[in-house]
């Protein structure tokens, strides 16, 4: 934290200018450090921050508005109580000790009667803090202590990061900094300029080296937009296009003997399996011509190094682990992994050795309780018994807007039995169904720790402000409840700095030296990683320390031992194409994160309102020609949107975007139309395998 003299002081009181260090909580690979400016103990300016490697002084269209959005007129600051039916919004104020007086009584009622596993502590992505909201971090001591139901976090990244594991031992792959130092970059189902922009200049730096850039994506995305090449195969079919890459690239004998021999195993194996998928089939399955798929096969047969970088888009199918499993194993082929700006970038999440477990404090559980999936709420709050779920918690998460099946989510939040707590900082879908509504403080009002996961930095978030209105940090609110409900064990109550300590505090050799005095004076540090890092010179952390195209752990898990392509379940439903003929993708929205600031009043005027994009073929087969309002729906549900025609979509592909509240844009948004349904590994939610039809909302106009 730096003090500045004031730029010339005037009246009689003297002003004091702080520049406070922070980092940008939201959901996104960058995870920016940022500048609060701090005036009288007001936040008067953020921007990036210039000296954090990844930021570079940039943050993005959305976070540039953060102050605005943080003074904005419909923030929650005190506590609610419900005074209309479930999902009406209305609500009157309540003090702090109403609102824990009330919530421990019914918890405690609620857990004698039905037992702790009828409290389901549900955590999403609102902010990725391990003080405030992470994986549950905040709060989830005291559920352990009660005894509540596990809460997994299936909503985004789980079939991929388990696919991986089974491949490479871990998600964690590529430095993404060194994309910088390859020849040939593929862009596989992520759109960069949208979800993670300050990749960007380090795939520009290696198109100044000669790089070639390539897009894998059923849509013609900004990123797409900008690459070199772009192909756009069939949604959910690129575990086939990555064995067809492959059958081109051993066809040419161009497979790294000496890599193969000495860092993997499952290479016969792997190879019997590539023979099942030649170029002609690969066509046939993912859309694409036999020639584009020879040809980027030979591209990667004759580029080294070859970087593949696939973030949380083509997970989102029935077939998703199996997805990335598959493109894993394109770099263990060409002995990528062994080369500076080679292999493959997913998360670098697993790459921080922090002691979550230290802060999570699972031990703290009498006895191991059940766990419910995050992606399967509707399900879990209509079927359950023995117990039911009687009361839900909802921290940093907006079901109600960002879950599949958003007809049935509301049926399950409008049980008049479940007693409902929701922690937010303002009026979502999900809040509307609140029995209590609890203010939670935005970023530049408590303090947190921070890693990317596009980035090898820590990142520490400094308090910049005093909270408004009666707001608390997460991981207060949790230590107050606690005490109200008379807990003895003393580490419901450790500070967030004790918290942090303990969190940093694994002792790993990566993190020697990176005290939370040194992260709070710097702001960022980096890892003790090389640079450029080669995740595995070493090994891999897999069970036999090799890369692994053949997986006894997946076997063990239920799985086929090696990957395979696995069709996407509506996508290749003939039955369900008649009824529903359009494939929608419903993907990152470029002015919202996720459902945040979707309440924004000058990002919804840009991002417009929810809209529908149809190939021209497609619009013209049901009279469209652009603009018009249409209902898009399936036998799930339905939203409203506004027709866009173009070849930005293959004919049969159509799409849009997540984000936009419901209850802001006609009542209903893309999640239901959206099925609660599984992927093939991890139980993860499949967002973009989906089929649906459009009806005109308006008669057309007379002849
Ligand atoms: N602006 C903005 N940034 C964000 C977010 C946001 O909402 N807005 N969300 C954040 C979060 S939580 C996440 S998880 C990430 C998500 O960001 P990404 O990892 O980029 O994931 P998606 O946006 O879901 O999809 C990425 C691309 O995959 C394409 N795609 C869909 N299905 C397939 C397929 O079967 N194959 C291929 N090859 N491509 C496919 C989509 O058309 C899309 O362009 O971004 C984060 N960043
Ligand atoms: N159709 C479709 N749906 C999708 C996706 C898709 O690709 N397509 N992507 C999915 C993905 S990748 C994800 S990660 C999920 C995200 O789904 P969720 O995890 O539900 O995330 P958000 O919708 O952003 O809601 C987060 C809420 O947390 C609140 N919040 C932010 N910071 C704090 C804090 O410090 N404390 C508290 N108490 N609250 C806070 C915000 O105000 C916001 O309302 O959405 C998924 N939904
Ligand atoms: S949303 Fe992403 S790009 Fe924008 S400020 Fe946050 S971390 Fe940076
Ligand atoms: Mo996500």
């Amino acid at each position: 934290m730096t003090v500045t003299e004031p730029p010339g002081a005037t009246g009689s009181r003297p002003r004091t200018e702080l520049e406070v260090l922070g980092a940008c909580p939201l959901d996104c690979p960058d995870t920016c450090g940022w500048v609060v400016t701090v005036r009288d103990g007001q936040a008067v300016g953020l921007r990036g921050d210039p000296r954090h490697p990844f930021t570079r002084g940039a943050l993005c269209v959305k976070v540039n508005r953060f102050l605005e959005q943080a003074a904005a007129p419909d923030r929650i600051l005190h506590p609610l109580r419900r005074t209309g039916p479930k999902g009406s919004g209305r609500f009157e104020r309540i003090t702090w000790d109403e609102a824990l007086d009330e919530i421990a009584g019914r918890l405690s009622q609620i857990i004698d009667e039905h037992g702790g596993e009828a409290v389901w502590p549900f955590w999403g992505t609102g902010t990725l803090g391990y003080l405030q909201g992470l994986e549950g971090s905040p709060g989830r001591r005291l559920f352990n202590v009660l005894g509540a139901s596990q809460h997994d976090d299936t909503i985004c990244s789980v079939a991929g990061s388990t696919g991986l594991k089974y491949t490479m031992g871990t998600s964690a792959g590529m430095d993404p900094e060194d994309l910088a130092l390859s020849k040939l970059i593929i862009l596989w189902g992520t759109n960069t300029l949208t979800s993670g922009h300050h990749l960007w200049k380090f795939i520009q730096r290696a198109r100044a080296g000669g790089a070639h850039v390539v897009a894998i994506d059923p849509v013609r995305t900004r990123t797409a937009q900008q690459a070199d090449e772009h192909l756009a195969p069939i949604p959910g079919t690129d575990a086939a296009l990555a064995f067809g890459l492959l059958h081109v690239i051993i066809g040419l004998g161009a497979e790294d003997r000496d890599f193969l021999d000495r860092h993997t195993i499952g290479w016969a194996e792997l190879r019997e399996r590539v023979t099942e998928f030649p170029p002609e089939r690969v066509a046939a399955i993912t859309g694409l011509p036999a020639e584009a798929i020879i040809a980027l096969g030979e591209r990667v047969a004759r580029t080294r190094p070859t970087a593949i970088r696939a973030t949380m888009g083509i997970q989102r199918h029935a077939g998703g682990g199996n997805a990335l499993r598959a493109l894993a194993c394109i770099p263990g082929v060409t002995g990528d992994w062994s080369r500076p700006g080679g292999g493959l970038s997913y998360s670098t999440g697993g790459h921080f050795p922090l002691d979550h477990a230290a802060l999570v404090r699972d031990d703290l559980l009498a006895r191991p309780t059940r766990t419910l999936s995050m992606t399967r709420l509707g399900d879990n709050l209509l079927d359950l018994d023995d117990p039911p779920v009687k009361a839900l918690f909802v921290i940093a998460a907006n079901p109600a807007a960002s879950n599949p099946d958003q007809n049935k989510v509301r049926r399950g939040l409008a049980r008049e039995d479940l007693f409902t707590v929701v922690l937010e900082q303002f009026p979502t879908d999900t809040a509307d169904y609140a029995d209590i509504v609890l203010p939670a403080t935005m970023q530049h009002e408590h303090v947190d720790v921070h890693n990317g996961y596009g980035h090898l930095y820590l990142v520490w978030n400094e308090r910049a402000v005093a909270p408004a209105g009666e707001c608390l940090p997460t991981s207060e609110t949790f230590r107050r409840l606690a005490r109200r409900l008379g807990l003895t064990e003393p580490s419901l109550y450790d500070s967030d700095e004790e918290l942090a300590g303990q969190l940093l505090g694994s002792g790993h050799p990566r993190l020697t030296g990176i005290t939370l005095d040194r992260l709070r004076e710097e702001g960022h540090v980096r890892l003790n990683v090389p640079k450029p890092f080669l995740p595995f010179a070493d090994g891999f952390p897999t069970p036999s320390g090799k890369l692994e195209f053949l997986s006894t752990r997946a076997a063990r898990e239920g799985h086929d031992p090696l990957p395979d392509y696995v069709p996407p379940a509506e996508v290749t439903d003939t039955e369900r194409a008649a009824r529903f003929p359009l494939v929608l993708v419903s993907a990152a929205s470029h002015h919202f994160l996720n459902t945040v600031f979707g309440n924004n009043p000058e990002l919804r005027r840009r991002a417009g309102a929810p809209s529908i994009t149809l190939h021209p073929s497609d619009a013209a087969a049901r009279g469209l020609t652009g603009g018009e309002r249409v209902r898009v729906g399936n036998d799930r549900g339905s939203f409203e949107a506004v027709v866009e025609v173009g070849d930005r979509v293959r004919p049969g592909v159509a799409a849009t975007t997540k984000g936009h509240w419901a209850k802001l844009t006609g009542g209903g948004n893309v999640n239901a139309t959206v099925a609660e349904r599984d992927s093939d590994i991890g139980g993860g939610a499949v967002f973009h395998d989906n089929r649906v039809e459009v009806e005109p909302t308006e008669p057309p106009p007379a002849p």
